[in-house]
Formats: structure tokens, sequence, C-alpha cells
């Protein structure tokens, strides 16, 4: 993929340099190649759990042994990882369901889970469930002026012995789905009070560079002997590359005689440099940008497309050009 630099030249000025009087270097598109991801974080928590995480209670299923992250019942728990680049986050995990979850029943529930960005959050969050479920009737939870926060807000329910719907895979409020809709599995676990089930969950979405937070969050449960939750499997990726750099730390001009800097004026006969620094190295591999230098006119006298090199990966600098006047 060709990296382009843009140039714009201003117009001559009147003390009389006949051909390039004056280049501003703008640069603004310099990109990189198509993104690509890479695992940020992964964790089943058969090991140690980190600070990244709220709350680091582990436990075990009764079948299989799985240690996960919980059980918690009502309240929030949130992981937070430094992401190194904006761009698309992707995040999958196992979502444990443990004993009775009630659904959508409006007597013992309804039973919310709820997935959100916190780093990215609302501009005043919901206080309770039911500004909550305002907010969902209204239709701008999900805006995408937001950043699209809301990942996941639902219920789920493990009572199929009492015909307990649930909103999964809707949102809540949006459907009214048979227990078990979309599990990965269903009373695999061993629990005893009215089952579990395991979601595994996944969710892509747009983010700056700069700490991640995601924050897991069950509402209006009844007490956690009669129903909580766990997380396994939690697997975050996120964009190792640029699509495109807007970090530049110096563009200058360089040229025999000073000063030079972003903006100069450089007379017929004269060579000078373009030099671009970057705040972060490039990707390893990715082959040196070109800057374009087209003059104002259209009369192209100055037509250049230079490769810039230097030993350094944050500095990019051009072979010395020569400025020769326009035809006449
Ligand atoms: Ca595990
Ligand atoms: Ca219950
Ligand atoms: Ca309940």
């Amino acid at each position: 993929m060709r990296r382009d630099a843009e140039t714009e030249m201003l117009p001559a000025p009147s003390r009389g340099i006949a051909a390039v009087s004056a280049i501003i270097v703008t640069l603004s598109t310099f990109s990189f190649p198509a993104e690509a991801q890479e695992e940020i974080y992964f964790n089943d928590f058969e090991g140690a759990v980190g600070a990244e995480w709220s709350h680091r209670t582990t436990d075990r299923t009764p079948v299989g042994a799985r240690r996960f992250l919980g059980q918690f019942g009502n309240g929030s728990v949130t992981l937070t990882l430094h992401k190194r680049r904006s761009g698309r986050v992707s995040v999958t995990f196992d979502l444990y369901l443990i004993n009775s979850w009630d659904g959508n029943n409006p007597e013992h529930g309804p039973d919310l889970f709820e997935v959100t960005v916190a780093s990215n959050p609302l501009p005043s969050p919901p206080a309770s469930v039911a500004d909550f479920k305002a907010l969902l009737e209204s239709g701008v939870f999900n805006s995408a002026a937001w950043g699209n926060p809301f990942l996941l807000y639902t219920t789920f329910s493990n009572l199929e012995e009492k015909g307990f719907t649930q909103s999964y895979p809707s949102f809540f409020g949006e459907g009214d789905h048979p227990p078990g809709s979309g599990a990965l599995e269903y009373d695999t676990l061993g629990y005893s009070y009215f089952g579990d089930s395991v979601y595994r969950l996944s969710f892509s979405f747009e983010h700056p560079a700069g700490d991640l937070i995601l924050q897991f969050t069950a509402l209006a449960l009844q007490d956690m002997s009669d129903e909580s939750w766990g997380l396994d499997n939690v697997r975050v990726e996120g964009a190792s590359v640029p699509e495109k750099i807007d970090v530049f730390r110096t563009v200058k001009i360089i040229a025999p005689r000073p000063p030079y800097g972003e903006l100069d004026e450089i007379a017929p006969g004269e060579e000078f440099r373009i030099e671009v620094e970057l705040k972060d190295p490039p990707p390893p591999g990715t082959p040196p940008p070109v800057v374009e230098i087209v003059h104002p006119s259209g009369a192209a006298p100055l037509e250049i497309s230079a490769a810039m090199t230097t030993g350094d990966p944050r500095i990019f600098r051009t072979a010395p050009i020569r400025v020769v006047a326009p035809p006449p």
C-alpha cells in the first residue's frame, strides 16, 4: 500500500521569487496498511487474577471444576485494560448464569444483565432500571454518537420448568424468547437450584487509545443463593496497527540556509529536504512514505515524488530536492 504525503504550496509572494516561493507541508493523509487485531488480554481464571479486575473472587463449578470469576450478585464488576491504539475492539467471554435466573418474569424478575464500555460512557448514565428502560424505549441508548457504550442489556432465564421467558438474544424490552435461547451450554455446570447456563458473548466496537474499561453488571436479582453469575474465558482483542498516523511530532523543511520550519520560502536553484518525525515508530516492515509536491499553478515545474528514509524508524527525510524555475 502506498503512503501519501500531501503538500500544499502557498500563492507566490510579491517579492519576486519566480518559481516555488513557499511550501507548507501538511502530510495529512500519511497512512499505514490496514489494521490488524492482536490479543490484548485473556484470562481463563485457572490461575491468578490481577488488579485489572475490580473484584477478584473465583469459584469452581460443581461439575467439571471449571474455575471462573465469581460468584457475583447485583452490582458491577469492571475490567480495566490499557489500549495502545485507537480502533476496533473485540470482546468475547463466557457468562455463567447460576441457579434460578427468572428472565422476563415480572414477579421474580426481570433478571437483568448489562455489559457497557465504561471508558466511553453515556453523557449521564441511567440511575435505575426504570431510567435505563426509559432510555431504551427512547431509542437513544445505542446512539453511534455516544460510541455505542451499551453492548448488552437483557434478561436471562434458567426456568424452563416454569416457562419463564428471557429477552436474550434481544435487548430487554425488545424480545420474549424461550429459556436458554442462544446458550452455549444449558445445565452443564452442576448447580441444583433450577440449573445453570453458559453464554459465549462477543462484541465489537470502536474505542480510542487509552484505558478501556468494560463493565459487567447484574440488576434486580434476588439473593446470591437464588441467582448469581460469573465470567470465564475473557478475551479482548484490539487494533495493533493504526489505520492512519496523525501523530507527527514535527514536520519541517531542511535547506542549506536558516531559518526553516513548517512554512518556508525556497528560491529556484536551492535544495531542500522534508523531514517528518513520528511520535511512535511505524510497524516493522512498513515501506517508507512518499512525499509529493506539486506547484499550485498546475504548470508542474516542481512535481516530485520522493521516498523518505533515515536510519531512525520514527524519522523520515527526503533526499535533497532541487527547486527549478517554472517554464516561461
Ligand atoms: Ca475457567
Ligand atoms: Ca430466582
Ligand atoms: Ca429473580
